[in-house]
């Protein structure tokens, strides 16, 4: 079994800083889990766009306020602590922060590590 603490992996490779989130990674693909988790902190005002077309994602928001836009049907879903939402169909959206959102994400397949978004707000199918 393995324990990991949020302190062990600040400061080292598992947290990765992209300017509008910092993303604490807390079990990796190498950690042959079969999914990746992460505790990341969305930051106050910024808008990220966002589009994970080689993976799934879950995120549960446990502290903090914004919204989600689904670009497809611009649909505008608020977000607040103690809610989850699904990626299921990997959409593509605008992520907005009111305040700073920390949020627990799951992502399958997982990520192996040093993932920041693209252009497109992608992340590759493999960095290994
Ligand atoms: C919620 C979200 O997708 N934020 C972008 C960062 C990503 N979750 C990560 O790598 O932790």
């Amino acid at each position: 079994m393995k324990v990991v603490k949020l302190e062990d992996v600040l400061g080292t490779e598992q947290e990765v800083d992209d300017g509008n989130w910092v993303s604490r990674r807390l079990i990796l693909k190498k950690d042959n889990m079969g999914y990746s988790v992460h505790d990341t902190i969305i930051r106050a005002g910024t808008e990220t766009h966002i589009w994970y077309q080689n993976h799934l994602e879950s995120v549960y928001c446990i502290e903090g306020e914004g919204e989600v836009e689904t670009l497809s049907d611009n649909k505008v879903h608020p977000i607040k602590a103690d809610t989850l939402y699904a990626l299921d169909e990997h959409d593509e959206h605008m992520l907005r922060a009111k305040t700073d959102m920390r949020m627990v994400c799951v992502f399958n397949p997982p990520v192996s590590g040093r993932e920041v978004h693209d252009e497109n707000g992608v992340y590759p199918a493999d960095v290994d």
